[in-house]
């Protein structure tokens, strides 16, 4: 059977993120329509919370596009309201975890799994390493069963040194994978943060083959792919040999602009994957 790649786009719907590296930040209707209109397949959706997410007219939108959802993001619990899955605070931890929680429900409605980025938040004077990686494992461990029950899986994202001291590296999070004893979380392999932490992005992609459930696909410098310096031949090459059947969704800034952005990222991924794409 040939590989399918679907092509994803990020929209971000927080005000407070509205200088994050996401393609669209314009209303929901608006960047669905132009994420159709350039081919795009999908949606990623960057929200304040669940709850605004429930109140948006989601399925209408998405059908009417005929577009899917293909994550949903976590990262407005640390960004509105500084949640961490290893606060020192237990209470704050198991905010955190309701919050990504009712992500996770959400997102499952939809059959669009939830991402574990910047709520994995770090190891501190307080907290020190081992206590926050056991803190993160049993919250990826309890958060990735709910996934598992609602019919989906939860994605764990190593960050760059800059974002997070825990797991910067694919092989990382593979190893944290395990210690979290469940086959429900895989990993979301981020171009932008591999260019930074991994000796090779694309033998990083070869070893990490079956545990990886989602791509950012994205250049070295955030712009959309294409815009910066990664070579992305090889790239392309070791998601051929993974037999990659997943999203490439771009997380990158909307740099000039939304459209010129995610024009480019989808003239890029027809370089790359010609017929390949879905
Ligand atoms: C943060 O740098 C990032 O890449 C996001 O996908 C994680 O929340
Ligand atoms: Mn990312």
């Amino acid at each position: 059977m040939k590989n399918m790649i679907r092509a994803a786009v990020t929209v971000c719907l927080a005000e407070q993120a509205r200088r994050g590296p996401f393609v669209f930040h314009q209303e929901l209707p608006a960047a669905c329509a132009a994420a159709a209109e350039l081919g795009f397949d999908a949606i990623e959706l960057f929200a304040p919370s669940a709850q605004h997410i429930r109140q948006l007219p989601l399925q209408h939108l998405l059908t009417q596009h005929g577009l899917k959802l293909a994550a949903v993001g976590t990262g407005a619990g640390m960004l509105i309201h500084q949640l961490s899955l290893c606060d020192a605070d237990a209470d704050r931890r198991q905010q955190a975890e309701n919050f990504i929680s009712e992500l996770v429900e959400v997102g499952a409605e939809f059959q669009a799994p939830a991402i574990i980025g910047s709520m994995q938040g770090r190891w501190t004077e307080q907290v020190d390493r081992a206590t926050a990686m056991s803190m993160l494992s049993g919250a990826l461990h309890r958060i990735g069963s709910r996934a598992a029950k609602a019919g989906t899986v939860l994605l764990y994202e190593p960050l760059n040194r800059y974002e997070t001291n825990l797991c910067n590296t694919l092989q990382q999070g593979r190893e944290l994978l395990t210690a979290c004893d469940t086959d429900s979380v895989r990993l979301l392999a981020d171009l932008f943060h591999m260019n930074i932490e991994e000796t090779s992005i694309a033998q990083a992609l070869l070893d990490s083959g079956s545990s990886i459930g989602h791509l950012h696909f994205v250049d070295s410098n955030r712009h959309a792919a294409g815009l910066g310096h990664i070579d992305f031949a090889p790239v392309a090459k070791a998601l051929r040999q993974i037999g990659w059947q997943g999203f490439a969704s771009a997380e990158a800034f909307p740099l000039p602009d939304s459209h010129s952005a995610a024009k480019h990222t989808i003239q890029t991924y027809r370089q790359l994957f010609g017929n390949q794409l879905a």
